[in-house]
This record gives C-alpha cells, sequence and structure tokens, in this order.
C-alpha cells in the first residue's frame, strides 16, 4: 500500500505533491489530502477486558465498544508495556517502553520535549486534540488544541485545564468530556486537515463513581464470582499474597459508598452534584447502607457482599463510557466522517475485577497485563476479524504514523499493527512481550517491582525487589494459580523463558535491576 512507502516528509503540503507524483504511476485512488484518515483515539481508564461483551463479558454488554469490533478488528493479546497510567500513556505516545521515554511511574513528570506521535502528526500537516484525562503532569505538547483533567480529575463538576486556565464544569465527566469532544469535532477544527483526536475517560477508575442516570443500572443484579475470589496465594509467595488490593480491603465508604449523613467523602461528592444529581445518589445509597447495617457481614461473606458492590458500581461507570462511544460513533455517521476516520477503543491498562481477590492492576498477571482493544478502519480492516497475535501499547505510536504516511522513527521499539489490520500474517511477528513495572512495594497497593516475559502460553516473573521468581504454564493454569518456578518439569521451559528474558532485555537495551 502506498502509505507505507511514502517517505518522512514533514509538511502535509510536500507529501501531497508526492502523492500526486505517485499517483502517475501508482494506480490507487486514495491519492489526496482528504483521503489521508482521521484518527479518533478513545482510551478509558482501568477498563478490564472481562467487562467488555465483544471479550464474552458475562458480567454486561457493551453494545456500543462492540459495534467497532463488529465493523473492525478485535485484538485478543494486547499486553501493555507497564500496567500503570502515567507509564501507559508514556509508552502509547513515544512508542517506547518506561527505561526509553522516563515515565516509570505515576509520580514521574512526562519529559513533552521527547519524540511523541501526535508531534510528528502535527509536523505533518495533521490536526491534533487531547480531551480528557492526561495524568501525566507537564502540560501536554504536540497538540492544537488541549482540555485536560487536572491528575486524577473528579468524577462529578470536573476541572478541565487549558493552556488559558481552568474551569470547572457542573455534570458528570463521561458526558462532559463527549461533549467536548463532539464540539471539537463539529466546531472547532479546521475541516481541511485530517485530524487525531484522543478522548481519554476518566471512568472507570476508582472510586467508582456511575453518573447520576445509571447509578441503578446495576443495582439489583448479582454477579458470578471469579474462582480465585478467595486466592490463597499459595505457590506465589510474598509477591502476591502482600499485595494491599483485595475486596475486603476496600474502604467501606469512599469506594463502595457505604456512608451515613456525616461521612466526610459523601459530603465532598454532594458539595459538587447539582441538586437533581443529589437526589439520584440519595435515593441509591442511602438503601444500601440500610441493607449493609441489617446483614452484618464479616469475613468471606463480607468479601462477597463488597465484590458484589465493588461491580455494581464500576460496571455502571462502563455503561456511560459505552454510552460515549455510542455519541461518537453516531456523529461520525451523521457528518459523514465515519468513512476515512480509524476508531480505536482501548483502556491505558487491565484490571482485576475480583480475580485473585483484588481489584487495581500492576501485575504482569493476565487481567492487568492485558487491555481490551478494538479498531474499525473502513476499507483497511475487514469487519468481524479477531487478531489473536500478541500486540500492545507500545505498538500504537507505530501503527498511527502508518496509517497516515509517515515514516516510523527507528527509535521507536513498538511495531505498526498496520499488516495485522490488513489481514495479513507476518511471519516474523513477535511470538514473546517483555514487561516491566517500577513503582514498588512502598508505594500505594504494595505490589513489588518486578519484570518479565510472557509468550502468551507461559510466563517467567521475576519479583526482583523480594527476590521471588515465578513461571506459569497458562494452557494447563490460565487463572495463574500454580507457580512452578523450580519444578523439574518445567526445566526446558524456565530454562527457554530466562534466555527469552535476557535477549529481549538485549535488544530492548533495558537497564541492570538490583
Ligand atoms: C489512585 C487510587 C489507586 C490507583 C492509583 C493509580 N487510589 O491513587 O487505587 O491504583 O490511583 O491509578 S484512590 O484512593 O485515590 O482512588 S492510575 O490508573 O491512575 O494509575
Ligand atoms: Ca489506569
Amino acid at each position: 500500500m502506498l502509505h507505507s512507502c511514502l517517505p518522512a516528509t514533514r509538511t502535509l503540503g510536500v507529501r501531497i505533491v508526492l502523492l500526486l507524483l505517485l499517483s502517475v504511476v501508482v494506480d490507487v485512488t486514495s491519492l489526496t489530502a482528504e483521503n489521508l484518515p482521521n484518527i479518533l483515539f478513545i482510551m478509558s481508564d482501568d477498563h478490564a477486558y472481562q467487562a467488555v461483551s465483544a471479550y464474552g463479558s458475562q458480567l454486561i454488554e457493551t453494545p456500543n465498544i462492540d459495534r467497532i469490533a463488529r465493523e473492525g478488528m478485535r485484538f485478543d493479546r494486547c499486553y501493555v508495556t507497564n500496567s500503570i497510567c502515567g507509564p501507559s500513556r508514556a509508552t502509547i505516545l513515544t512508542g517506547k517502553y518506561s527505561h526509553k521515554n522516563g515515565q516509570y511511574d505515576n509520580l514521574t513528570k512526562f519529559d513533552g520535549s521527547q519524540q511523541t506521535f501526535p508531534k510528528l502528526l502535527q509536523e505533518a500537516g495533521y490536526q491534533t486534540a487531547l480531551i480528557g484525562k492526561w495524568h501525566l503532569e507537564s502540560d501536554p505538547t504536540g497538540f492544537d488544541y488541549w482540555e485536560i483533567l487536572p491528575g486524577q480529575g473528579k468524577y462529578y463538576r470536573p476541572e478541565f485545564i487549558t493552556s488559558a486556565g481552568t474551569t470547572s464544569v457542573p455534570g458528570y465527566v463521561t458526558r462532559i468530556t463527549t461533549d467536548k469532544a463532539i464540539d471539537w469535532l463539529r466546531s472547532k477544527r479546521d475541516i481541511d486537515k485530517p485530524f487525531l483526536l484522543m478522548v481519554h475517560h476518566k471512568a472507570p477508575h476508582r472510586n467508582w463513581a456511575p453518573g447520576a442516570d445509571q447509578l441503578a443500572a446495576y443495582e439489583r443484579q448479582t454477579f458470578p464470582e471469579p474462582v480465585s475470589l478467595f486466592d490463597d496465594y499459595a505457590t506465589r509467595g510474598t509477591a502476591a499474597g502482600d499485595a494491599e488490593m483485595r475486596i475486603g480491603q476496600m474502604r467501606p465508604d469512599s469506594d463502595l459508598k457505604l456512608w451515613n449523613k456525616d461521612n466526610t467523602h459523601r459530603k465532598w461528592l454532594y458539595e459538587h452534584l447539582t441538586p437533581t444529581e443529589r437526589a439520584a445518589w440519595e435515593q441509591h445509597v442511602d438503601p444500601r447502607l440500610a441493607m449493609f447495617e441489617a446483614a452484618k457481614l464479616v469475613g468471606p461473606e463480607q468479601t462477597r457482599w463488597f465484590y458484589q458492590l465493588y461491580l455494581r458500581d464500576y460496571l455502571a461507570c462502563i455503561e456511560s463510557v459505552d454510552d460515549s462511544v455510542g455519541q461518537l460513533l453516531d456523529y461520525l455517521d451523521q457528518s459523514g466522517l465515519a468513512g476515512n476516520t480509524i476508531v480505536v477503543y482501548v483502556s491505558d491498562q487491565g484490571f482485576y475485577l475480583g480475580e485473585h481477590g483484588w481489584f487495581d492492576k500492576r501485575f504482569m498477571y493476565e487481567e492487568s497485563l492485558r487491555t481490551p482493544l478494538v479498531v474499525r478502519w473502513p476499507e483497511i480492516v475487514k469487519p468481524g476479524s479477531e487478531e489473536p497475535r500478541i500486540v500492545s501499547n507500545l505498538d500504537f505510536a507505530e501503527t498511527i504514523l502508518e496509517a497516515a504516511g509517515i515514516e516510523v522513527p527507528a527509535d521507536m521499539q513498538g511495531r505498526s499493527l498496520v499488516p495485522l489490520l490488513r489481514g495479513e500474517t507476518p511471519k516474523d511477528w513477535r511470538n514473546s512481550f517483555y514487561y516491566h513495572y517500577y513503582e514498588g512495594a512502598q508505594r500505594e497497593h504494595h505490589v513489588p517491582k518486578h519484570e518479565g516475559v510472557t509468550t502468551g502460553n507461559a510466563k517467567l516473573i521475576h519479583f526482583y525487589e523480594v527476590g521471588e521468581w515465578q513461571l506459569f504454564d497458562l494452557q494447563a493454569d490460565p487463572h495463574e494459580l500454580n507457580n512452578v518456578w523450580g519444578q523439574a518439569e518445567y526445566e526446558p521451559l524456565q530454562r527457554e523463558l530466562l534466555a527469552e528474558l535476557k535477549r529481549l532485555r538485549t535488544a530492548l537495551e533495558v537497564p541492570p535491576v538490583p
């Protein structure tokens, strides 16, 4: 395809001339600037693939996200490089691992002076916009237009920062972010230029506060429990056992909204609500507290109850995200943009919905390593395709650059997904993937630093901060409950993965760890 063989020209004008020149010798129809694809990149925060019906969720229907999958491609093994917000976002922007882009954890301020894919698109004549969660501390660079939430942002009456200052907007964050995105598409962009619009939702991040309209959506449902809700962490040492992210450790007030009238979280939230929103919340949570107090649950029974409340709120937050996807897709249809716009839906990482008894992310275990990813690209992606190969948030920058006809810089560490999107089967596609989590046991949730390698069928993890190794045969043990490190029958697999870890560390130039 022509796009991939275009040289790295930096201005749209030069690229159009080149395209026209090439059109003399190449018989393709997509040779005008109007045909450069737009990119709508929608990302949520902490959306587990277990809560997407396109992935077979037993918990929720997500018809709009599913529509992208149905009309495009569903990726079944999209792994993140470092399963936490800031680092994932930095990897997406740079196409590089944390040790190359400097964003090791959520505490670091992103170095916005470095190369990012929005900057390269901008230099090539694209119009670039970002709306929603950013969480990288420094001001965005490479965007013609940006409106971001400060830090984690608020669910209700959120503040938005622009280069001109901060404003707070009454209402619910997912809806406001969507309205701002549609407003930008409708009236703020230059219709003569192709665009990149990144819409970054706060939802469904902790503390899982649903929109007033969605509060009751799941309140009467009872959800199946995952097999490892009462994981005893046997065979997985202190690395898993000492993490503080068990459902039973949730805060009843802020996490589960079991609050009485004087509760500080309740007071804080209610101050941010409109009168209508407040009435909906009171009607919703007051009976919850009454039922909880009447039940007097302790131990495992309390954990079971917490799990149900957690999922009710978490899924109701996703309901708003799925609605947002629907509104954005509708706008593309109504405006005539749909045919020439690549639509991506992804989360910044995966999330635990009770597996291993947990909420949150960070670990290299499957639920947080793997993130949902669906992509629609009319005319290019065969509708309803499913892609089982290992892909990563490391690949997004390269993919979008190639789709826009821009040469991928040699120092990016991922690989363009364009061949996979075209339905090709590259023989040299990656068979293994390197992961590294840096925040460490001293930080929130006490997950020790670790690195590892997975082939999708087997996984090796080195929790070097606490000196523990884990090895999983994912085919025999998909829930990762049985660490077989050091077992004689797995010695060949162990040796193979140790060698692969070493190979990947060298190829990716990862500095030594203690
Ligand atoms: C907050 C949450 C944590 C969560 C981090 C990082 N605590 O600190 O549970 O792991 O964000 O999330 S809370 O009490 O403030 O809700 S991330 O997605 O931004 O990386
Ligand atoms: Ca996140």
